[in-house]
């Protein structure tokens, strides 16, 4: 199948931005975790084997999509859903990295160069094993073998991690609760600033879990309910502070958002390509057996 018009992957970048605005679900947008999607789609890579990566859409089988570490993640192909059956010429693989990086963008955050051409997977003899996304009750070094992994490095996995200005944990997804900036559909460095500027405390929720804690003591004085005001981060982001070789860019990046914008770019652009070989020339995808054996 031949590949999209530049204007007709504008038309679905227009559908897209229309479709952040959810006013019912979150705090207002389907944008974080349409950049979680596509994350996740995207992690599962291993530079080692060269298997996983965006290409092929695994996770709308149950073998990758039924994943515990995806759960919620239904939520972000719903909403693209419409969007793939309104303009069927793109795949689902591009899609779900396209929806990404307009999502960032929309939300404040920096443009994420993205390029097309991913096929889908006609049916689910080649996805990726489960356990190769990161478990959040971990530590540096477990963060370090999963992201050398797919071929990161100690910089690039505190720029990845700045994702966490989006979004929030949602008890019934991961078990974890809450968000970790005030604004968690605005792209900033505050993730950054937060992680270093307050004290926070381990929190034990109800299930058992432990996540780390700031509650705004003033606002909550001056009569702000504490479900509001209450912050969280993840046992993998205080890693980040507790590790010298990463504390070193949370410190760059909590200063400098241009730099921050800069090298997440780059990082997103690079996560979305993993597994993806390209001829330099036509920017033509060279390695994609979904081609070879006559798939679209
Ligand atoms: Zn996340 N992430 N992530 N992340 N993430 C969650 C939510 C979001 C980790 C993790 O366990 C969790 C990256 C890296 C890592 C986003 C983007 C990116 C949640 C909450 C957890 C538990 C899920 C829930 O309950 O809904 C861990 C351990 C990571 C290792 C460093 C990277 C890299 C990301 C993108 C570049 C986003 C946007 C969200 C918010 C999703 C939402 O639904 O609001």
């Amino acid at each position: 199948m031949s590949q999209p018009t530049a204007a007709q992957l504008d038309e679905v970048r227009a559908a897209v931005k229309k479709l952040l605005h959810q006013p019912d679900y979150d705090d207002g947008s389907a944008g974080p975790v349409l950049v979680r999607l596509a994350w996740h789609s995207a992690g599962t890579y291993d530079v080692e084997t060269k298997t996983g990566g965006s290409n092929g859409a695994g996770m709308r089988w149950e073998a990758e999509g039924g994943d515990p570490a995806n759960a919620g993640l239904q939520h972000a192909r719903a909403f693209l859903e419409p969007i793939k059956r309104q303009f069927p010429f793109i795949t689902y693989a591009d899609l779900w990295t396209l929806a990404s990086v307009v999502a960032i963008q929309e939300m404040g955050g920096p443009v994420v160069p993205w390029k097309g051409g991913r096929t889908d997977f006609v049916d689910d003899s080649k996805l990726p094993p489960r356990g190769r996304l990161p478990d959040a009750a971990q530590g540096a070094d477990h963060l370090r073998w999963i992201f050398y992994r797919m071929g990161f490095n100690d910089q690039e996995i505190v720029a990845l991690s700045g994702a966490h200005n989006l979004g929030r944990c949602h008890g019934d997804r991961s078990g974890f609760e809450g968000k970790w900036v005030n604004n968690p559909t605005r792209f900033s460095n505050q993730y950054f600033k937060l992680l270093k500027a307050h004290d926070w405390k381990k929190k034990t929720l109800a299930s058992g879990i432990e996540q780390f804690s700031y509650i705004d003591k003033e606002a909550v004085a001056a009569g702000e309910p504490v479900e509001e005001v209450e912050l969280m981060m993840l046992p993998t982001d205080m890693a980040l502070l507790a590790d010298p070789k990463f504390k070193t860019w949370v410190d760059k990046y909590a200063d400098d958002k241009d730099l921050f914008f800069e090298h997440f770019a780059a990082v997103f652009a690079k996560l979305l390509e993993l597994g993806l070989e390209r001829d330099p020339a036509t920017g033509k995808i060279i390695n994609d057996d979904n081609l070879k054996e006559g798939y679209r």
